[in-house]
């Protein structure tokens, strides 16, 4: 998969991509991320990229000019399924829509910055729009980092034991049972008997139980759609 991100703040997405479990998806081909600052296309030498808001009040708008001329630039050379537009008012990233990205081959991610984008672009060109949670930030770069992270870990090959994925909270509409590795015994706190059995049938179903409690207790609202 190739997810190409357009940006004015290049240095917020580089690290992000440089370790664990994306930086084995490129390595391993399976994933690439290209990070283009959108001052490349400015309407002038000053690198302009953005300008007051018709109307009056405070904040700047990113025009319409230079993201036209850079998603055009970038699209004559990959046809891109999704243009995906990050903001506080889209709709809230989940698994399910993260499952969904997986399954594309070329994503092209807008990141917003002070009040925002001409209305036009989203328009024209934008598909899909998404926000990763009822708070503001200050710009789209963090929430395209999620959103990358949240797909790129599902590409078949990038996570090494390829049933991980499966078992993680959300994919089944429950939240993950707990988890324990050693000493058996920490601080007079004892590891559950039925984890150290052996007697895997057991586990699966106590595992099980504990994620239907623990979605029970926690988000409940998880459980309106699968009882
Ligand atoms: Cl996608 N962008 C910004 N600026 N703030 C957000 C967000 C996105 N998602 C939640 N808060």
């Amino acid at each position: 998969m190739n997810i190409d991100i357009i940006t004015i703040q290049p240095e917020l997405l580089k690290s992000p991509f440089e370790h664990s479990i994306m930086k084995r998806a490129q390595e391993k081909n399976l994933l690439s991320v290209e990070v283009h600052h959108l001052r490349k296309w400015a309407v002038n030498e000053y690198g302009q990229v953005d300008d007051y808001q018709y109307g009056g009040g405070a904040g700047m708008v990113m025009m319409c000019e230079p993201l036209s001329k850079a998603i055009e630039e970038l699209s004559a050379s990959r046809k891109f399924d999704e243009i995906i537009y990050l903001t506080p008012d889209g709709k809230t990233l989940n698994q399910k829509i993260a499952n969904m990205l997986s399954l594309k081959n070329n994503l092209l991610l807008l990141c917003g910055h002070y009040k925002g984008i001409d209305e036009r672009i989203r328009q024209k060109y934008v598909t899909r729009e998404i926000s990763i949670g009822d708070y503001v930030l200050s710009g789209g770069e963090l929430a395209a980092a999620v959103l990358v992270d949240a797909i790129g870990r599902l590409l078949p090959g990038v996570l090494g034991d390829e049933t991980s994925a499966l078992t993680d909270s959300f994919q089944d509409n429950l939240l993950a049972p707990p988890v324990y590795t050693r000493p058996e015994e920490w601080e007079g706190l004892k590891v559950p008997d039925i984890l150290m059995g052996g007697n895997h049938k057991k586990i699966d179903e106590w595992r099980y139980e504990q994620s239907l409690q623990r979605t029970r207790e926690r988000r409940p609202d998880l459980l309106d759609s699968i009882e």
